[in-house]
């Protein structure tokens, strides 16, 4: 399998050399990968792609790949170079000044021959940690934890901000759709948690220390470059975090329209001449074919069910379902009721439909009946 690292560079000659030297000899090490070393250098001004090239005479599998200034865009490149240009099997970006230390990286891909699609060393998960002064322990939790965890909810992994991890090319770095990632600075780390989730990718996290510098000087400090990235990352999140919700509003906004149908629908057949009960129920069958269709076409339509035999179970799984959501609204109300009187019942109506059978719902269809591959 051939494994390759991206490193980024700017204004790293004192330590771009050491870093190629370890990951040479965790080559050596693990020599049941074919390794391969990128680093991606934005015509760093000190000369550190003076030094990579004269590397390259002595490491046969190293190569420099100049991007323009930042770290997004420089990714992005790297991601697509590494994919289309290398083949790579497992891609690993990494920065160059060992605070991702690169002593994790055959335990991160142990974890992807057990079946794992991106490996997330992290500073939050059980037995990690940094190192950091007030100022960057602030940093990272309002970009980290606040912006882009919470505001954005991105929560594949709890530790969204480091370059480090392990990623599985086939079926999920290949289907990034990078043409349409426009980020330049430092948000590209959680922007790729969130694409890769789209990918279907199965994430682990693995407890790593975030250690010092070990060399050069931090491109991150409070000057103009920061409040830039700071405001890059409340944007991108928002964005996401939109992007995200659209599944549900759909959900809602056809929940909505089958509860106008089976109000219509109830009318309808009472006027044929059915009783009320019989009525109801055959039109909540109606919205229940409608809701099946509607939600498969468009709500869930990345994870189309589309042949005949499955269509037919998932349908009756689907029927099940909404006999589940059923049961649970006659729970609620009825409890309600018992408790504080019949008089509120539009009241309780609206609560356990508010409050249980729409998450309940939007549970069953996004986690059972239309789950991820
Ligand atoms: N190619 C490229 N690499 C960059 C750019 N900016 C930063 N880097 C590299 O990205 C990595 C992370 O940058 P750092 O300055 O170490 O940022 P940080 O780790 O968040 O900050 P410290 O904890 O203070 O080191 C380093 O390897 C940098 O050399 C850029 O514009 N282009
Ligand atoms: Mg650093």
């Amino acid at each position: 399998m051939k494994v390759v690292h991206l490193i980024t560079t700017y204004n790293e000659k004192e330590i771009v050399g050491r870093m190629i030297e370890t990951l040479a000899e965790i080559a050596k090490e693990n020599s049941q990968y074919d390794f391969y070393t990128l680093i991606v250098d934005s015509h760093s001004p000190d000369g550190t792609g003076e030094v990579v090239r004269k590397l390259m005479k002595k490491y046969k599998n190293l190569e420099l790949l100049e991007t323009p200034r930042g770290l997004g865009v420089s990714l992005i490149k790297a991601y697509q170079y590494a994919v289309k240009e290398l083949k790579a099997d497992i891609v690993i970006p990494n920065d160059v000044d060992f605070q991702w230390n690169p002593k994790y990286i055959p335990l991160m891909l142990k974890k992807i021959e057990e079946g794992y699609d991106v490996v997330v060393p992290s500073r939050h998960a059980k037995g990690g940690s940094d190192n950091f002064n007030c100022f960057r322990k602030l940093t990272h939790f309002i970009s980290n934890n606040l912006i882009n965890y919470y505001w954005g909810g991105i929560r594949e992994v709890k530790d969204l901000a480091g370059n480090f991890k392990a990623i599985r090319v086939k079926n999920v770095l290949e289907k990034v759709d990078f043409s349409r990632l426009n980020v330049k600075g430092f948000v590209i780390q959680s922007t790729m948690i969130y694409e890769l989730s789209k990918t279907g990718a199965k994430f682990i996290e693995i407890p790593a220390v975030y250690e010092d510098r070990k060399a050069g000087k931090a491109k991150v400090g409070f000057n103009a470059q920061f409040i830039k990235d700071i405001l890059e990352t409340l944007v991108q999140a928002t964005k996401i975090r939109l992007e995200r919700s659209q599944r549900f509003v759909k959900y809602a906004t056809i929940g909505f329209i089958s509860y106008g149908l089976t109000a219509t629908f109830l009318e309808i057949f009472y006027r044929l001449g059915l009783n009320p009960g019989w009525a109801a129920s055959a039109a909540s069958e109606i919205s229940i074919v409608f809701n099946f269709i509607m939600n498969n076409l468009w709500t869930f339509s990345d994870r189309k069910i589309d042949s005949a035999k499955k269509i037919v179970l998932k349908f009756l799984q689907f029927n099940l379902s909404s006999l589940g959501a059923v049961l649970l609204q006659g729970i609620v109300v009825g409890g309600l009721a018992k408790l504080f009187g019949d008089q509120w019942r539009q009241i309780y109506l609206f609560l356990a439909v508010g409050f249980v059978v729409v998450p309940y719902n939007y549970f069953m269809y996004s986690r059972v009946i239309w789950k991820k591959k």
